[in-house]
């Protein structure tokens, strides 16, 4: 039906049809960006037995053609699922994966297949060597808990590297694996990263970022000076990706991270995400220098839902990252690319004072597939909520819940109100809202789905993070937000905070939806700048014939 319809997206990447989950083997070969995926080709529903690798490529990260699936579980080695993994570019321009097979006989094992035709521009068949697996299960680890080969990097003894998760003795363990040849692959005895309280861990990416400045480092880099690394790990139990910048020693394949204070249970790590995305994988772009972050975002309707729409699961929209000036935490920001779809523009230039409870619209822009960048200014923050328990402030997320974009403030909440009906029955709030802690502030930033539906049976919370700068040096502080029918994807601080949530509102079946400017606090804030755009519809596997759209 038309609700239904209207959810699809017009720019974050979906398969045609079916079930998708964690985004797999990104790379950039031969002029082609390639994206595999964790997809079940028989249905809208994840099925633990059938996973295949959905397969599709792009020359620019926005448009995608879709292709046969590379793996399907086939072969003995993964007759039960073909997993998530990894793809790297092996010398003399031969791509490779790596990705989990369920065998047989129900076990996690590690495989790898080789492009048959590296010369095909698409990379459209994949083979499956029969000496498969390359990594059997180890006699300490359960035949449940061991996948998600990384990435691989090289170090300087000339050995290939990759890291698996693993459960080793009940501690969720990151394994380092080498090999100088890709087939034979030995266990380091000791693991990258092991915690007795985080429960399974999964996906873990190991990647180089510079000290200084926004551009990427292939893989592999290592050694020569202003290199850091970042580890990033999925955990089971939040279903939350969590990283630590840190530094990486070749020689003994150590992970030292640069905020040990965070201690080795990876949930207490900094977040990628406040909102609700999972198995996250980045790779270097060699076109643009640049690290791109992809990560899946899961539907948060009913199965049924799913099933009635014939899809579930989209992945965010492709984001550069790199290393914030403090050394210690990301900055993501949405690839350029993204500006060629912008087409018709509104906004705000002057300088809007916004004061206690100004509700203003942004009329011009259809705000179910936009783009909008907005700069706050805040005169004063004489005004901020007091908080005098510091324990109040360890849970953004239960504060957000606590504190949503109707309850007055003093600094905030202030921010947007995106996929709005007319009447502002549904609305979704993106906001920010600021604490004071004896002389010290903090900056809150929630995406509130309270509103975002009259539907029940959706999961609605408020989402929410602090973001961590200095609010009372700026003064100032962005937001954007990429509106995509059924996903509300926010970076607040230019990227210091992502919250990305799925939206699911009702009068998008019967009218357009309205975007607006928001302070419920009782100081004015200005808009020092807003912008927003109409985002043209991009091709996104679809099947000729059936193109949706503005
Ligand atoms: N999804 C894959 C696993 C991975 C999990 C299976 C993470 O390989 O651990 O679809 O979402």
């Amino acid at each position: 039906d038309t609700a239904n319809h209207a959810r699809r997206t017009a720019y974050h990447f979906q398969p045609a049809k079916n079930w998708q989950n964690d985004p797999n083997g990104p790379m950039y070969h031969n002029g082609m960006y390639h994206l595999f995926y964790q997809y079940n080709p028989h249905s809208a529903l994840w099925d633990i037995g059938n996973l295949s690798w959905g397969h599709s490529v792009s020359g620019d990260l926005l448009n995608w053609a879709a292709l046969d699936t590379a793996l399907d579980p086939t072969s003995p080695f993964d007759a039960n699922g073909c997993w998530s993994g990894s793809a790297t570019i092996l010398p003399g321009a031969l791509p490779a994966i790596l990705y989990t097979g369920i065998d047989a006989s129900k076990e996690q094992v590690q495989n790898v297949a080789f492009a048959k035709n590296p010369s095909d521009p698409l990379l459209r068949e994949w083979e499956k060597p029969a000496y498969n697996p390359v990594i059997a299960l180890p006699a300490d680890v359960p035949g449940d808990k061991f996948r998600d080969p990384s990435t691989a990097w090289l170090g300087r003894d000339g050995l290939w590297r990759i890291a698996v998760s693993a459960e080793v003795d009940g501690v969720a363990s990151t394994l380092v694996y080498r090999s100088k040849d890709f087939v034979r692959w030995e266990r380091n005895a000791a693991p990258l990263h092991a915690s007795r309280a985080a429960g399974m861990v999964e996906c873990p990416d190991l990647f180089p970022v510079a000290e200084r400045g926004e551009d990427g480092l292939d893989t592999s880099a290592n050694g020569a000076g202003g290199v850091r690394h970042v580890l990033k790990l999925s955990v089971m139990d939040t279903l939350q990706d969590y990283y630590m910048v840190g530094t990486y020693d070749d020689a003994a394949d150590a992970f030292s991270p640069a905020e040990p204070e965070r201690g080795d249970d990876c949930r207490s790590w900094r977040r990628l995400d406040y909102g609700h995305v999972y198995a996250s994988k980045s790779f270097f772009d060699v076109r643009k220098n640049r690290r791109v972050l992809w990560a899946w975002a899961n539907e948060s309707d009913s199965q049924a839902d799913d099933v009635a729409r014939g899809w579930s699961g989209v992945q965010t929209f492709p984001r550069k990252m790199w290393l914030a000036k403090d050394g210690k935490q990301l900055l993501q920001w949405p690839i350029e690319e993204i500006e060629t779809l912008r087409r018709k523009r509104a906004g705000l230039w002057r300088g809007t004072r916004l004061g206690a409870g100004a509700v203003q619209e942004i009329v011009g822009v259809a705000s179910s597939q936009a783009d909008v960048e907005v700069v706050f200014k805040i005169p004063s923050l004489e005004e901020a909520e007091r908080v005098d328990d510091p324990n109040r402030l360890l849970d953004p997320q239960k504060l957000c819940g606590e504190k949503g974009a109707a309850v007055r403030g003093g600094v905030g909440p202030f921010g947007l109100l995106v996929m709005a009906s007319g009447d502002l029955h549904e609305h979704t709030a993106v906001f920010f809202r600021v604490f004071r802690h004896h002389d010290k502030y903090k900056l809150l930033m929630c995406t509130d789905l309270t509103k975002s539906s009259t539907r029940a049976g959706v999961y609605k919370p408020a989402y929410g993070g602090f973001v961590d700068m200095d609010i009372d040096d700026h003064k100032t502080i962005s937001l954007r937000t990429l509106i995509d029918h059924s996903v509300v994807e926010s970076f607040g601080g230019g990227g210091r905070a992502c919250i990305t949530a799925r939206v699911y509102p009702e009068h998008v079946a019967t009218s357009s939806s309205h975007l607006y400017v928001f302070n419920n606090g009782s100081d004015a804030v200005k808009v020092a700048k807003l912008e927003a755009w109409d985002l043209a519809t991009a091709t996104v596997n679809v099947v000729v014939g059936d193109h949706h759209g503005l």
